[in-house]
Formats: C-alpha cells, sequence, structure tokens
C-alpha cells in the first residue's frame, strides 16, 4: 500500500481509534452502556481489501476495525452505543455485538467462542452451494481454548469448508497472560493450516490475509490466521490494565503502536507534512464528536415493543400434501419419516442433520429411514457433537437453508445447551428481526419405556420452555406430529418438537394429516366436571382416568397441549369456565417445570383466579432423576391411579 493509499488507510485507522476515544469520554461521563477498546487492532482494517462484497463475517466482540471496513457506518456504531430505537438492535443488546445482514456481518453472542460454530454452518452451507464466498471468522485469543472452538476447526477441515478462523492474538484474556495456554502454541493444531503473522505490520498482514483467502476460495479448505497484536487499551471501560501490566510492558506497546507508526512514517517519508496529519486527527475528532453527538439525540428504544421480534409474525402454515399411510394403522415414527420426506421433496432448502440418519440405519429409533438414499447428501450423519449440530444449523439458516436436525436423545441436547440458549433463542430478538434462525430439532424424549435410566428417559421441557425464542411442541398422536413437524418445518422461527419415545411405534388410527399451528391445543374428551391438561406420554393417563371415572359418573375433559410454546392458554381458561377445576398431569419434574407454569398461568391472572371452585392439583414426577428399576421409575412417574387420585381431591 504506498502514497496516497496509505494516507487514507491511516484516515480510517484514525476514524475508528477516534470512536473508541469518544465511547471512552462519553462513559466516563456516564453515558452509553459498554466500549471494549480496539486500540492496537485497526490493522486488522487492512483485511477488507482481500475480501468481497458477499463474503461473510463472524465477529466476536473487539471488531470494530473489521465492522468499519466491512461497512459499518460510524453512525450506526454511535446510534449503538447509547442503544437508541434505530441501533441496531432496537436497544435490545450491547454495542459492537450487532451484526448487519446487509453488509454480512454476523451478531456477535458475548459467551466467547459462541460464534466458530454458526460459522462453519455458514461455511458449509456456501459450500453445498457452490458458491465461491467465504467466511472470516474471528476470535480472541484466550477464547481458542472454548471447547466449541475446537469443534468448529474439526468439522471445517472434516469438510474441506471455506472458512479462516481469525485469531486475534493480544496475549491476554482480561488480566490473564494467554501465552501459556494459546493451543497454537502448544500446538494442537497442524501447522499446515495455521499461518502466523505480525498484525503490527499492516503490509504483511495484508500480504498474509490476500494468500490465504485465494486459497480458502479456491477450495483448499479451512485455514488458521493467527495475528499477534497488541491490546493497548484495557479489556473495556470497566477494567484498568494497569493493574495487571507494568509500566514498560505499557511503554513499549505504545512504542510499537501500529497506527502512530504509520503515522510517523508517512511524515518521515514525505508523503504528507507534520500539519496535514494534524488536520487528518482533528477532522477525525470532529466527524466522530459530530456522530455522537447525533446518536446522542435521538430517541431512546420504545418499551411499548420490546416484546416483538422475539418470533416470527404468526401465519398460519400451509396444508401439507397427503401422507396418511392407506389402509395400515398409523405410528407417530412413520408419521415422522413421512412428513420428512414430504418436506425434502417440497423445498429444497431443507437439509437433515443428525448423528446416524443415514442409510442403513436411518436414525436409531428408523425416522429417517430411506431417506438419504433418496436425497443423497441432503441428509446427511453428523459427527457425535450435539453443539455442533445445532451450532451449523444457526449457520445453515444464515446461509438460507431450512435444517432440520435430530438430537438422538433429549437428554444430550444439553451438550448443545450453549449454542441453544445463546444463539437460537437469542439471534432473532437481538437483532430486532435482522437475522433470524428458521430450524427444526427434534429429539426423542420422555420415560415409561424399559430399562432407559437416567440419560435415556428424561422428559426436561421445562428446561426448553424457560428460553425465549424457541417453540416447543410434544405430539402425542401420528396426525399431530405429521402436522407439527409440517408446520414447524413450515415456519420462520426456530422450533423443538420432543417426541416421546413410548409413543412411536405405537399402531392408532389416525384421520389424514393436516397442518398443526403451534399454540393449538386439542381436546381428547370433552367433559364439565374437571379439566385435566398434559402433555405427551401422559396425554394417554389423563384419557384413562377420565374414561374410567367416567364410569362413576363424573366427567372429565382432557386437553392435550400439544405446543408448550406458544401455549393455548384460552382453551384451558374456557374448559376451566366450564369445570372450575384443574388438574395438570406431567412426567418432567416439579420445580421449575410446565406444569407449574400452567397452573401459574390460570392461577394469578384475577379473572382466571375467580373461575376456580377448587385448589388445582399437579401430577408430577416428585424433584428426583428417572431411575432405572421399572420398580423405582414407577414410583416417581405419574400413573392412572394418581391422576384419578387428584381429579376426585378436586371434586370433594
Ligand atoms: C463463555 C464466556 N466466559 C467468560 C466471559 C467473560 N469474558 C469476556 S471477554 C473475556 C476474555 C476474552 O479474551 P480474548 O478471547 O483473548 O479476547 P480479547 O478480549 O483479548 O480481545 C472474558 C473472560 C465471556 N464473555 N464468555
Ligand atoms: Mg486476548
Amino acid at each position: 500500500v504506498a502514497g496516497n493509499a496509505e494516507k487514507e488507510f491511516l484516515g480510517q485507522m484514525l476514524l475508528c481509534r477516534e470512536g473508541d476515544r469518544r465511547e471512552g469520554i462519553l462513559l466516563r461521563q456516564g453515558r452509553g452502556w459498554i466500549n471494549f477498546p480496539a486500540l492496537g487492532h485497526e490493522t486488522l482494517m487492512v483485511l477488507a481489501g482481500s475480501l468481497s462484497a458477499t463474503d461473510l463475517l463472524f465477529p466476536y466482540f473487539r471488531d470494530r476495525p473489521l465492522m468499519l471496513s466491512r461497512g459499518m457506518s460510524h453512525l450506526q456504531l454511535a446510534r449503538d452505543f447509547f442503544a437508541t430505537s434505530s441501533s441496531s438492535s432496537a436497544g435490545r443488546n450491547w454495542n459492537l455485538q450487532n451484526g448487519n445482514r446487509a453488509s454480512g456481518l454476523f451478531s456477535v453472542a458475548t459467551p466467547t467462542g459462541a460464534q466458530c460454530l454458526p460459522a462453519v454452518g455458514a461455511a458449509w452451507g456456501i459450500k453445498l452451494r457452490g458458491e465461491q464466498r467465504l467466511v472470516l471468522c474471528t476470535i480472541g485469543d484466550a477464547a481458542t481454548r472454548e471447547g466449541e472452538f475446537y469443534e468448529a476447526v474439526c468439522f471445517a477441515v472434516q469438510l474441506a469448508l471455506p472458512i479462516v478462523f481469525l485469531v486475534e492474538d493480544n496475549g491476554y484474556g482480561i488480566s490473564t497472560l494467554t501465552r501459556d495456554m494459546l493451543p497454537l502454541r502448544f500446538p494442537v493444531f497442524d501447522s499446515s493450516i495455521v499461518t502466523r503473522v505480525d498484525g503490527r505490520d499492516a503490509q504483511e498482514l495484508s500480504r498474509a490475509g490476500a494468500e490465504i483467502f485465494s486459497s480458502v476460495r479456491g477450495g483448499a479448505g479451512p485455514r488458521i490466521l493467527w495475528v499477534e497484536l497488541d491490546r493497548i487499551g484495557s479489556h473495556s471501560n470497566a477494567d484498568d490494565h494497569r493493574v495487571y501490566r507494568t509500566p514498560e510492558d505499557l511503554d513499549q506497546m505504545v512504542k510499537q503502536d501500529p497506527v502512530e507508526r504509520l503515522a510517523r512514517r508517512l511524515v518521515e517519508a514525505g508523503e504528507m507534512t507534520r500539519e496535514e496529519l494534524e488536520a487528518m486527527r482533528q477532522e477525525a475528532a470532529k466527524r466522530i464528536a459530530d456522530v455522537y453527538q447525533q446518536a446522542a439525540g435521538e430517541p431512546g428504544p420504545d418499551p411499548s415493543r420490546v416484546m416483538e421480534q422475539l418470533y416470527a409474525p404468526e401465519a398460519p402454515p400451509p396444508q401439507p400434501p397427503p401422507l396418511r399411510p392407506d389402509g395400515e394403522p398409523a405410528t407417530l415414527a412413520g408419521s415422522i419419516n413421512r412428513v420428512l420426506r414430504a418436506s425434502l421433496e417440497q423445498d429444497p432448502r431443507v437439509l437433515l442433520f443428525g448423528q446416524d440418519v443415514e442409510d442403513p440405519k436411518g436414525g436409531v429409533f428408523k425416522l429417517t429411514r430411506g431417506l438419504s438414499s433418496q436425497f443423497p447428501g441432503r441428509v446427511v450423519n453428523a459427527p457425535l457433537a450435539e453443539a455442533t449440530i445445532v451450532g451449523a444449523a444457526i449457520g445453515l439458516a444464515s446461509a438460507g437453508f431450512k435444517p432440520v436436525i435430530e438430537i438422538q436423545f433429549v437428554d444430550f441436547l444439553n451438550v448443545a445447551f450453549n449454542q441453544l440458549a445463546s444463539q437460537v433463542s437469542t439471534l432473532r430478538w437481538r437483532t430486532n428481526g435482522d437475522w433470524t434462525c428458521p430450524m427444526v430439532i427434534y429429539a426423542p424424549y420422555g420415560a415409561y419405556t424399559r430399562g432407559g435410566g437416567l440419560w435415556h428417559s428424561q422428559s426436561n421441557e421445562g428446561w426448553w420452555a424457560h428460553l425465549p425464542g424457541i417453540r416447543v411442541a410434544v405430539p402425542s398422536t401420528p396426525e399431530d406430529a405429521a402436522g407439527l413437524f409440517w408446520a414447524a418445518i413450515q415456519g420462520d422461527d426456530p422450533s423443538l418438537i420432543l417426541v416421546p419415545k413410548r409413543l412411536l411405534f405405537e399402531r392408532r388410527e389416525a384421520p389424514e394429516y393436516a397442518a398443526v399451528p403451534f399454540g393449538r391445543a386439542a381436546i381428547r374428551r370433552t367433559g364439565t366436571d374437571v379439566t385435566v391438561v398434559a402433555w405427551g406420554n401422559c396425554v394417554q393417563l389423563a384419557c384413562s382416568a377420565a374414561d374410567q371415572l367416567a364410569g362413576e359418573g363424573r366427567s372429565v375433559e382432557v386437553i392435550d397441549l400439544r405446543s408448550l410454546v406458544p401455549c393455548d392458554w384460552a382453551t384451558v381458561e374456557d374448559s376451566l369456565r366450564k369445570t372450575g377445576r384443574l388438574v395438570v398431569v406431567q412426567e418432567d419434574s416439579v420445580t421449575c417445570s410446565f406444569g407449574q407454569a400452567v397452573i401459574s398461568a390460570m392461577t394469578t391472572e384475577p379473572h382466571r383466579f375467580d373461575l376456580f371452585l377448587a385448589q388445582p392439583r399437579l401430577v408430577s414426577r416428585p424433584d428426583v432423576h428417572i431411575p432405572v428399576h421399572p420398580d423405582l421409575a414407577a414410583a416417581v412417574l405419574p400413573d392412572v391411579e394418581r391422576v384419578v387420585e387428584a381429579i376426585l381431591s378436586t371434586l370433594r
């Protein structure tokens, strides 16, 4: 980069630095929320020269320079700083964490390293489409110790994905020296994919970036660009690095500050005069001050809109093609297989990903049998890595796919909890709808089977229902399974469908399948004395109890919620209006469960509380894990007898 181009580059770096300086001043005045100074990281702006407009950047929180160089404006960063109504997140998220879809910038989730798996998912989507784009995923040096980083590199190497992991190695994770912790130094990675560069030298960085991006774009597989630079500022405005760094160390950093070094060099080489440099600084300061002043004067976010963009706007799903098997009783497993096949046939964006889903196994419960043979390349075995499965699905969704992922048993969805809770659940809301996460996660779940024990019988829907932004359903019939899967795949939200294992192969007469919109309960028995609310396995317990009590002249209404989030409170309320009595049955444990949520929803609103003629009851597993021996399992799981007893108690 010579002459004018270098001057222009210096100008960009000065503007970037001025943004940090301005935010620091404002924060000391008690304005704005947070700043992670990028002082010393500005040279990374040079990489933009080798990126194309359609490349995707999955940044982390110290990437002001890259965000600016990828097209985010200073004004937008200023709005984000004040979290105004026109900030990227409409005031919901920290500044420097907001992406911008139009600029190909993914939104940052604060848990360090959480961007890596979505980034490889996007790179996979790009490769599947045969596009020439690449993904640049940045990460701090300390964060390379997060497990998700290793999973991401591994998946990228496995599939030779077009992705560059840019490690911004400033030697510190807050106050902790990473020198002896950095996996790149051990080394853990094959040296052929790692390129180490002195990031204080923009020319060297530019050369390395151009070579690496071109190789990755050409299909040579992923690379790690390990850039050593200095974090000249403290970790954030809440940190003071003088507490843990020596004055000599700080002096040394300032001496080798790449921005000032370039400025000195240009003056010494006669490319610009001292006066010109001074004018450039003043111009930067003025421009940034103006921009922050403008943003400061803009209205703050509107509290009445805080619930918006948690979910996609509701739209009735289109009807599925005819799916019911002719002349034979249906099973839940068969209906899932049929709806998956129909979805793959109908929508080229659908991609099925999960452990053992390919033929000849076709899934450990055979839910995907025959599909990989019919749709090669679109039904793909996943590595034994649930965070990779969910994380990659986020990236696929961001690249325009409709991922449908199988988690072999719900018990192992916990491994992907970070991706689910930090990314899937928050993405749409935190970007005010700019980025979305349409995907379907399904998992066999629940007990009442032989010998499932601790990790093959969990019914933990309360955990998942607690995450705003994810829709949760638990079908109990073949037609509902087909209808809910269909609706979920047509929708624009992340949906989690928990499929009771015990019901998978039960043969039942089923009506023709129709789409089942989320948030619509089904009434399985009509009655006037007591309302019983259940879902999944417990619907049958409730129906058996209702049938038994019908013989004794008791009229019990059974509501199968089908979908927990959103929940059909209106149907429960309408039933209560008739009965005045409520029993909720669940196999989950008590504390913070969905059963408690149902009772709370019905008793904490005065107009509903007034409907009660008796105390509501919860029939539930107590707060204990599921044991393996059937005698112990029977001791903790709800059964018909307990449901009958609870119903009668509300009538006494
Ligand atoms: C999962 C997680 N753990 C802890 C934190 C708190 N935290 C924020 S930044 C940080 C250090 C990051 O260091 P590094 O990755 O080197 O990036 P740098 O700040 O140096 O740019 C920590 C521990 C977090 N955000 N996420
Ligand atoms: Mg660091």
